[in-house]
Protein backbone atom coordinates (compact mmCIF):
# COMPACT_ATOMS: atom_id res chain seq x y z
CA UNK A 1 0.00 0.00 0.00
CA UNK A 2 0.55 3.21 -0.56
CA UNK A 3 0.05 6.72 1.09
CA UNK A 4 2.12 10.05 0.74
CA UNK A 5 1.41 13.18 2.91
CA UNK A 6 2.37 16.26 4.23
CA UNK A 7 1.34 17.81 7.56
CA UNK A 8 1.27 21.82 7.55
CA UNK A 9 1.14 24.56 10.12
CA UNK A 10 2.61 27.74 11.80
CA UNK A 11 5.59 26.95 14.12
CA UNK A 12 4.28 25.19 17.52
CA UNK A 13 1.17 24.67 15.85
CA UNK A 14 1.50 20.91 16.91
CA UNK A 15 2.73 19.31 13.98
CA UNK A 16 5.28 17.18 15.81
CA UNK A 17 2.55 16.38 18.39
CA UNK A 18 -0.20 15.28 16.07
CA UNK A 19 2.69 13.20 14.23
CA UNK A 20 3.44 11.53 16.84
CA UNK A 21 0.15 10.02 17.42
CA UNK A 22 -0.22 9.65 13.38
CA UNK A 23 2.67 7.37 13.68
CA UNK A 24 1.37 5.36 16.80
CA UNK A 25 -1.98 5.02 15.76
CA UNK A 26 -1.09 4.13 11.70
CA UNK A 27 2.69 3.55 11.21
CA UNK A 28 3.76 5.94 8.73
CA UNK A 29 6.97 6.96 8.55
CA UNK A 30 7.78 10.12 9.84
CA UNK A 31 9.99 12.65 8.13
CA UNK A 32 9.99 16.16 9.80
CA UNK A 33 12.29 18.39 8.07
CA UNK A 34 13.54 20.67 11.40
CA UNK A 35 14.11 17.53 13.74
CA UNK A 36 16.30 15.86 10.87
CA UNK A 37 18.09 19.70 10.76
CA UNK A 38 19.08 19.93 13.97
CA UNK A 39 20.85 16.72 14.58
CA UNK A 40 22.77 17.69 11.56
CA UNK A 41 23.48 20.77 13.18
CA UNK A 42 24.60 18.65 16.26
CA UNK A 43 26.70 16.03 14.28
CA UNK A 44 28.31 19.38 12.73
CA UNK A 45 27.79 17.61 9.28
CA UNK A 46 27.88 20.62 6.13
CA UNK A 47 24.47 20.69 6.33
CA UNK A 48 24.06 21.30 9.45
CA UNK A 49 26.83 24.55 9.65
CA UNK A 50 24.90 25.77 6.62
CA UNK A 51 20.96 25.30 8.41
CA UNK A 52 22.37 26.17 11.63
CA UNK A 53 22.75 29.83 10.99
CA UNK A 54 19.41 30.05 8.91
CA UNK A 55 17.62 28.32 12.03
CA UNK A 56 19.43 30.72 14.64
CA UNK A 57 18.09 33.58 13.32
CA UNK A 58 14.48 32.07 12.82
CA UNK A 59 15.12 32.23 8.96
CA UNK A 60 14.23 29.19 6.03
CA UNK A 61 17.11 27.25 5.39
CA UNK A 62 17.13 28.39 1.26
CA UNK A 63 15.32 25.72 -1.40
CA UNK A 64 17.94 24.29 -3.14
CA UNK A 65 19.51 23.18 0.17
CA UNK A 66 15.81 21.95 1.36
CA UNK A 67 14.82 20.10 -1.91
CA UNK A 68 18.21 18.18 -2.02
CA UNK A 69 18.17 17.12 1.34
CA UNK A 70 14.49 15.97 1.45
CA UNK A 71 14.51 14.21 -1.93
CA UNK A 72 17.62 12.20 -0.49
CA UNK A 73 15.65 11.46 2.50
CA UNK A 74 12.30 10.27 1.01
CA UNK A 75 14.96 7.61 -1.49
CA UNK A 76 16.21 6.34 1.92
CA UNK A 77 12.42 5.21 2.96
CA UNK A 78 11.73 1.71 3.06
CA UNK A 79 8.16 2.41 3.41
CA UNK A 80 5.64 3.99 0.45
CA UNK A 81 3.51 5.11 3.25
CA UNK A 82 5.01 8.83 5.17
CA UNK A 83 4.09 11.82 6.68
CA UNK A 84 6.01 15.08 5.90
CA UNK A 85 6.57 17.66 8.61
CA UNK A 86 7.99 20.91 8.19
CA UNK A 87 8.17 20.31 4.56
CA UNK A 88 7.33 21.81 2.19
CA UNK A 89 7.67 25.53 3.37
CA UNK A 90 7.34 27.40 0.24
CA UNK A 91 5.61 26.87 -2.72
CA UNK A 92 9.03 26.41 -4.80
CA UNK A 93 9.55 23.36 -2.32
CA UNK A 94 5.95 22.68 -2.97
CA UNK A 95 6.49 22.94 -6.86
CA UNK A 96 9.19 20.80 -6.41
CA UNK A 97 7.44 17.99 -4.06
CA UNK A 98 4.49 17.86 -6.68
CA UNK A 99 7.32 17.47 -9.68
CA UNK A 100 8.27 14.28 -8.61
CA UNK A 101 5.92 13.02 -6.35
CA UNK A 102 1.99 13.33 -5.96
CA UNK A 103 0.43 13.65 -2.40
CA UNK A 104 -2.89 11.83 -1.37
CA UNK A 105 -3.72 14.16 1.20
CA UNK A 106 -2.07 17.27 2.99
CA UNK A 107 -3.54 18.23 7.10
CA UNK A 108 -3.33 21.63 7.70
CA UNK A 109 -3.41 22.93 11.49
CA UNK A 110 -5.04 26.16 12.35
CA UNK A 111 -4.13 27.16 15.90
CA UNK A 112 -4.87 30.92 16.68
CA UNK A 113 -1.64 32.59 16.80
CA UNK A 114 -1.64 34.06 20.84
CA UNK A 115 -2.24 30.41 22.00
CA UNK A 116 1.43 29.04 19.89
CA UNK A 117 3.55 32.20 21.55
CA UNK A 118 2.34 30.95 24.52
CA UNK A 119 3.18 27.03 23.79
CA UNK A 120 7.35 27.48 22.66
CA UNK A 121 8.20 29.07 26.41
CA UNK A 122 7.61 25.45 27.79
CA UNK A 123 8.57 23.37 24.75
CA UNK A 124 11.33 20.39 25.41
CA UNK A 125 12.78 18.30 22.88
CA UNK A 126 14.51 14.89 22.75
CA UNK A 127 16.70 15.57 20.08
CA UNK A 128 17.63 11.93 18.82
CA UNK A 129 13.56 11.12 18.40
CA UNK A 130 12.29 14.52 18.03
CA UNK A 131 9.73 13.14 20.64
CA UNK A 132 8.17 16.53 22.02
CA UNK A 133 6.72 17.59 25.56
CA UNK A 134 5.46 20.80 27.16
CA UNK A 135 5.76 21.43 30.93
CA UNK A 136 1.57 22.86 30.85
CA UNK A 137 0.86 20.11 28.06
CA UNK A 138 2.64 16.67 28.21
CA UNK A 139 5.06 17.08 30.61
CA UNK A 140 8.21 14.66 30.68
CA UNK A 141 7.49 11.53 33.51
CA UNK A 142 10.91 13.07 35.39
CA UNK A 143 11.45 16.80 34.51
CA UNK A 144 14.33 17.36 31.94
CA UNK A 145 14.62 13.87 30.86
CA UNK A 146 12.79 11.75 28.44
CA UNK A 147 10.44 9.38 29.04
CA UNK A 148 11.04 6.61 26.77
CA UNK A 149 15.32 6.48 26.76
CA UNK A 150 15.49 8.43 30.15
CA UNK A 151 18.03 10.80 28.30
CA UNK A 152 18.83 14.49 28.39
CA UNK A 153 15.89 16.88 26.70
CA UNK A 154 17.13 20.49 25.52
CA UNK A 155 15.04 23.37 24.79
CA UNK A 156 15.52 24.71 21.20
CA UNK A 157 17.60 28.09 19.97
CA UNK A 158 15.09 29.33 18.15
CA UNK A 159 12.33 29.12 21.14
CA UNK A 160 13.35 32.11 22.42
CA UNK A 161 10.57 34.99 22.08
CA UNK A 162 11.89 37.42 19.64
CA UNK A 163 13.25 34.67 17.33
CA UNK A 164 9.81 33.28 17.25
CA UNK A 165 8.11 36.20 15.86
CA UNK A 166 10.37 36.22 12.95
CA UNK A 167 9.48 32.39 12.63
CA UNK A 168 6.17 33.51 12.75
CA UNK A 169 6.83 36.62 10.13
CA UNK A 170 8.66 33.60 7.87
CA UNK A 171 5.38 31.45 8.19
CA UNK A 172 3.00 34.62 7.32
CA UNK A 173 5.13 35.32 4.17
CA UNK A 174 6.86 32.20 2.73
CA UNK A 175 4.50 29.72 3.86
CA UNK A 176 1.11 30.45 4.37
CA UNK A 177 0.81 30.79 0.31
CA UNK A 178 1.96 26.50 0.25
CA UNK A 179 -2.15 26.17 1.69
CA UNK A 180 -3.86 27.23 -1.41
CA UNK A 181 -1.43 25.33 -2.94
CA UNK A 182 -2.69 22.10 -2.50
CA UNK A 183 -6.24 23.82 -1.86
CA UNK A 184 -5.90 24.14 -5.60
CA UNK A 185 -4.67 20.32 -5.99
CA UNK A 186 -7.84 19.55 -4.36
CA UNK A 187 -6.30 17.36 -1.52
CA UNK A 188 -6.26 20.05 1.68
CA UNK A 189 -7.91 18.75 4.85
CA UNK A 190 -8.22 21.61 7.44
CA UNK A 191 -8.68 21.47 10.81
CA UNK A 192 -9.26 24.02 13.46
CA UNK A 193 -8.63 23.71 17.17
CA UNK A 194 -7.24 25.65 20.48
CA UNK A 195 -5.54 22.29 21.49
CA UNK A 196 -3.57 19.19 20.01
CA UNK A 197 -6.51 17.09 21.75
CA UNK A 198 -9.20 18.75 19.66
CA UNK A 199 -7.45 18.27 16.78
CA UNK A 200 -6.59 14.83 16.99
CA UNK A 201 -9.82 13.20 16.82
CA UNK A 202 -10.55 15.02 13.46
CA UNK A 203 -7.02 14.54 11.94
CA UNK A 204 -7.50 10.56 12.97
CA UNK A 205 -11.43 10.06 11.10
CA UNK A 206 -10.10 11.60 8.08
CA UNK A 207 -7.00 9.21 7.90
CA UNK A 208 -9.05 6.45 8.68
CA UNK A 209 -10.48 6.76 5.20
CA UNK A 210 -7.33 6.56 3.75
CA UNK A 211 -5.21 3.99 6.17
CA UNK A 212 -6.14 0.99 8.38
CA UNK A 213 -5.39 1.80 12.06
CA UNK A 214 -2.53 -0.51 13.61
CA UNK A 215 -3.37 -2.77 15.97
CA UNK A 216 -0.96 -2.51 19.12
P1 LIG B 1 10.65 23.08 12.58
O1 LIG B 1 11.36 22.25 13.57
O2 LIG B 1 9.84 22.44 11.53
P2 LIG B 1 8.36 24.75 13.17
O3 LIG B 1 8.58 26.17 13.54
O4 LIG B 1 7.67 24.54 11.90
O5 LIG B 1 9.81 24.13 13.37
P3 LIG B 1 7.74 23.47 15.45
O6 LIG B 1 8.26 24.64 16.24
O7 LIG B 1 8.54 22.22 15.43
O8 LIG B 1 7.45 23.95 14.04
P4 LIG B 1 5.28 22.00 15.78
O9 LIG B 1 5.99 20.75 15.42
O10 LIG B 1 4.18 22.50 14.90
O11 LIG B 1 6.28 23.19 16.02
O12 LIG B 1 4.66 21.90 17.23
P5 LIG B 1 4.95 20.86 18.44
O13 LIG B 1 6.39 20.78 18.72
O14 LIG B 1 4.16 19.63 18.25
O15 LIG B 1 4.23 21.68 19.61
C1 LIG B 1 4.78 22.88 20.10
C2 LIG B 1 4.77 22.85 21.65
O16 LIG B 1 3.42 22.91 22.09
C3 LIG B 1 5.35 21.56 22.27
O17 LIG B 1 6.00 21.88 23.47
C4 LIG B 1 4.10 20.69 22.52
O18 LIG B 1 4.29 19.78 23.60
C5 LIG B 1 3.09 21.78 22.89
N1 LIG B 1 1.71 21.45 22.57
C6 LIG B 1 1.21 20.73 21.54
N2 LIG B 1 -0.13 20.66 21.61
C7 LIG B 1 -0.49 21.39 22.70
C8 LIG B 1 -1.74 21.72 23.32
O19 LIG B 1 -2.81 21.30 22.87
N3 LIG B 1 -1.69 22.51 24.43
C9 LIG B 1 -0.53 22.98 24.96
N4 LIG B 1 -0.57 23.74 26.06
N5 LIG B 1 0.68 22.68 24.41
C10 LIG B 1 0.70 21.91 23.31
O20 LIG B 1 11.71 24.01 11.82
C11 LIG B 1 12.68 24.71 12.55
C12 LIG B 1 13.52 25.53 11.60
O21 LIG B 1 14.18 24.66 10.67
C13 LIG B 1 14.26 25.25 9.37
C14 LIG B 1 13.71 26.67 9.54
O22 LIG B 1 14.77 27.52 9.85
C15 LIG B 1 12.76 26.53 10.72
O23 LIG B 1 12.52 27.76 11.40
N6 LIG B 1 13.47 24.46 8.44
C16 LIG B 1 13.31 24.74 7.14
N7 LIG B 1 13.76 25.77 6.37
C17 LIG B 1 13.39 25.80 5.08
N8 LIG B 1 12.60 24.87 4.52
C18 LIG B 1 12.13 23.80 5.24
N9 LIG B 1 11.32 22.88 4.67
C19 LIG B 1 12.49 23.71 6.60
N10 LIG B 1 12.20 22.84 7.60
C20 LIG B 1 12.80 23.30 8.69
MG1 LIG C 1 8.03 20.28 14.98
Amino acid sequence: MAFRSVILGAPASGKGTISSRIVKAFGLEHIASGDRLRINIKENTPLGNTAKSYIEKGLLVPDDVMVNFISKELQQLKKNTWLLDGFPRTVSQAEALWSVQKLDVVLNLVVPFNIIVDRVKGRWVHLPSGRVYNTDFNAPKVPGKDDITGEDLIQRKDDNPEIVLKRLEQYENLTRPVINFYKNKGILKEFEGKSSDEIWPKVKSVLLNYLPEQKS
